[in-house]
């Protein structure tokens, strides 16, 4: 059994949940901020057999989004830099996934 952590885009997230559901994964959705950008994303918990990460993998590659982000960076908070200053461009996405091991998983 896998525990997939996958991090997405906000304007992805509905059709991802939807696609995954509709593909009877179970899924678990929690708003999160990424750290550098300090903007809105989704991370999205997914308990699963280890046969289906492909399948799994696969749908959400195809329904996340690369982006190009212009944004100040954390670098520039506090420190009394005009608006605009340390702005930097990044591609933000696709999704960032992460499977990992599950010792057991029980529901009570
Ligand atoms: P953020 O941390 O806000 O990062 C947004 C984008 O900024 C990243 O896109 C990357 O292109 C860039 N970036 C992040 N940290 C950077 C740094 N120290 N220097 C230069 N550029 C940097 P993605 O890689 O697609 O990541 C999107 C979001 O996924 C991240 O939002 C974060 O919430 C999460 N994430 C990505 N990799 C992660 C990791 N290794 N561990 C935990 N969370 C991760």
């Amino acid at each position: 059994m896998k525990l997939v952590i996958a991090i997405v885009n906000n304007d992805d997230s509905a059709v991802v949940a939807s696609a995954l559901t509709k593909e009877n994964f179970i899924v678990t959705k929690l708003s999160t901020t990424g750290g550098f950008l300090m903007v809105g994303n989704t991370t999205f918990l997914i308990g699963t057999e280890d046969k289906d990460i492909p399948r799994l993998k696969e749908i959400i590659a195809k329904y996340s989004r690369t982006r190009t982000h212009q944004a100040a960076t954390t670098e520039s908070f506090g420190r009394g830099f005009a608006e605009g200053a340390l702005q930097t461009e990044v591609n933000v996405g696709g999704a960032t996934v992460f499977v990992l091991s599950v010792d057991s998983m029980d529901k009570y």
